[in-house]
C-alpha cells in the first residue's frame, strides 16, 4: 500500500489544532469544530484518519442509550483507517507514515486474555463502554480550543482529522497491498466482527443451516461469512424488505420479513430447516429479537450468537430451564479476532477475495455531513457511509 503524502515531522511532539465531529449531548447534532489534538504519550500513537465510517455502536453512544456510559462532550467513532502522523516513546511496531486500522477492542499482548489462545479479550484495552480517557493516565488528548476536555470513545474516537490511541488499538496493514485504503476501513469492525463470529465463535461448517436477524453491515458480514465457508442455506431475517437484494449477493439463500409473517419468526424457520437451524446469528440488538433467534435453532446442537447491542436494563428473554433442550448461547466481540495479531492475515485473506467487501460501502460524504451519514444508518439506506477527512 502507497502512503498517502505525509510525514514531514513537523507536527510531531506539538498539540495539532483540527477539526472533528464533537457530540455535547445525547442525540444532539454533531459540530464540527477547532479542537487541540495533544501528542501521543508513552505506547501511543497519533493517527491522521482518512476515512472513518459509521456504526450502530456509535449511534447507540451518542444516543446516550445505555445511561452509565453517557459522557459529553465526546468524539465518537470507532471504524477508521488512517496514517500514522506520530508515535510515543516505546512503541516499536508502528513507524510515522504507516497504514493503519484503529481497533475499540485492543490486544497489549501481555496479560492472561491475550495469551490465552480461546480469547480475545484483553485486561488493559478491551472494550470498555465506561472508558472515556486514556488508560495509561486517565486524561483526556482531545480539548476545545478553550482547554476543556473532550471525551474518547470505545479505545478510538475517529470522527476527527487526528486521533490518539494506545499502540495495543492499532492494527498495522501497511503491507497489505490487495485492499485500498477504503475497504481496510471495513476491517476496523463491522466485517471481522460479522464474518468472526461466524468463523471463530460459531464454526459455521460446509453445508450447515443458517439464520442471521438484522441484515445491517454486520448482519450480512455473518452471512458473507457463512457464505465463504460453505453455509447451503442462510436465512435473512429483516423488517425491510430493501435490504434482501443486497443480501443476495451476500449469501443469503431465504428471506423472512418478520412484519409479513403470519406466525412467530422461529416456527417458520424450524419447518424450513427440518427443525431448526445450526447457528443463528442476533444482529438487532433487540430482546425479542434475539429470543427467536434463540428458538429458531435445532434442540440438541443449536447454537446463538449474540451480536447485537442491547440497551441496559435488560436481561436474556431465555428460562435457565429451555437451556435443557441442548441449544447454546454465546456472545461474540469483534468476531473472536485479536485484532493485532490476528487481523492482518485476515486481510490478506480479504485481499485474496475469500471475503467479498465490494457491497458494504453504500455511501461516501465529507466528514463535514456526519450528521446526514448518521441519519442514512438510522434509516437503514446505507450500510456504511464512509466519511472522508
Ligand atoms: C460492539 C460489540 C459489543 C460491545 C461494544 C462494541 N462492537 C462493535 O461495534
Ligand atoms: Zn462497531
Amino acid at each position: 500500500m502507497t502512503s498517502p503524502e505525509f510525514a514531514n515531522g513537523e507536527t510531531r511532539g506539538k498539540i495539532i489544532t483540527c477539526k472533528a465531529a464533537v457530540a455535547y449531548g445525547p442525540g444532539e447534532p454533531f459540530v464540527i469544530e477547532q479542537i487541540h489534538v495533544h501528542p501521543p504519550q508513552n505506547m501511543e500513537v497519533r493517527i491522521k484518519i482518512l476515512y472513518s465510517s459509521i456504526c450502530h455502536t456509535d449511534v447507540s453512544g451518542w444516543k446516550g442509550e445505555n445511561e452509565a456510559q453517557r459522557a459529553f462532550p465526546r468524539i465518537f467513532g470507532h471504524e477508521a483507517s488512517g496514517v500514522v502522523e506520530s508515535v510515543g516513546k516505546g512503541v516499536s511496531e508502528i513507524k510515522e507514515g504507516d497504514i493503519v486500522v484503529p481497533i475499540f477492542n485492543g490486544e497489549c499482548g501481555e496479560c492472561c486474555y491475550c495469551k490465552c489462545e480461546k480469547s480475545n479479550m484483553c485486561e488493559r484495552f478491551g472494550v470498555n463502554p465506561m472508558r472515556k480517557v486514556m488508560e495509561s493516565d486517565g486524561r483526556s488528548r482531545f480539548s476545545t480550543i478553550h482547554g476543556k476536555p473532550i471525551f474518547h470513545f470505545m479505545n478510538t474516537s475517529t470522527f476527527t482529522e487526528y486521533t490518539v490511541v494506545d499502540s495495543a488499538c492499532v492494527v498495522n496493514l501497511h503491507h497489505v497491498q490487495t485492499l485500498n485504503i477504503k475497504k481496510l476501513t471495513l476491517l476496523s469492525c463491522g466485517v471481522p466482527t460479522g464474518v468472526g463470529a461466524a468463523w471463530n465463535i460459531a464454526n459455521v461448517h460446509s453445508g450447515s443451516s443458517v439464520a442471521v436477524f438484522g441484515l445491517g453491515a454486520v448482519g450480512l458480514a455473518v452471512a458473507e461469512g457463512a457464505r465463504a465457508s460453505g453455509a447451503s442455506k442462510i436465512i435473512g431475517v429483516d423488517i425491510n424488505p430493501d435490504k434482501f437484494i443486497k443480501a443476495q449477493a451476500l449469501g443469503v439463500t431465504d428471506f423472512i420479513n418478520p412484519r409479513e409473517a403470519e406466525k412467530p419468526v422461529y416456527e417458520r424457520i424450524r419447518e424450513m430447516t427440518n427443525g431448526g437451524v445450526d447457528f443463528s446469528f442476533e444482529c438487532a440488538g433487540l430482546s425479542d429479537v434475539l429470543r427467536d433467534a434463540f428458538l429458531s435453532t435445532h434442540e440438541g446442537w443449536g447454537l446463538t450468537v449474540v451480536l447485537g447491542i442491547h440497551t441496559s436494563p435488560r436481561l436474556l428473554p431465555i428460562h435457565p430451564m429451555e437451556l435443557f433442550d441442548g441449544r447454546r448461547i454465546v456472545g461474540s466481540v469483534f468476531g473472536g479476532f485479536k485484532g493485532r495479531s490476528q487481523l492482518p492475515h485476515f486481510a490478506t485473506k480479504c485481499g485474496r477475495g475469500v471475503v467479498k467487501l465490494d457491497d458494504f460501502i453504500t455511501h461516501e460524504l465529507p466528514f463535514e455531513e456526519v450528521n446526514k451519514a448518521f441519519d442514512l444508518l438510522i434509516s437503514g439506506k446505507s450500510l456504511r457511509c464512509l466519511l472522508h477527512f
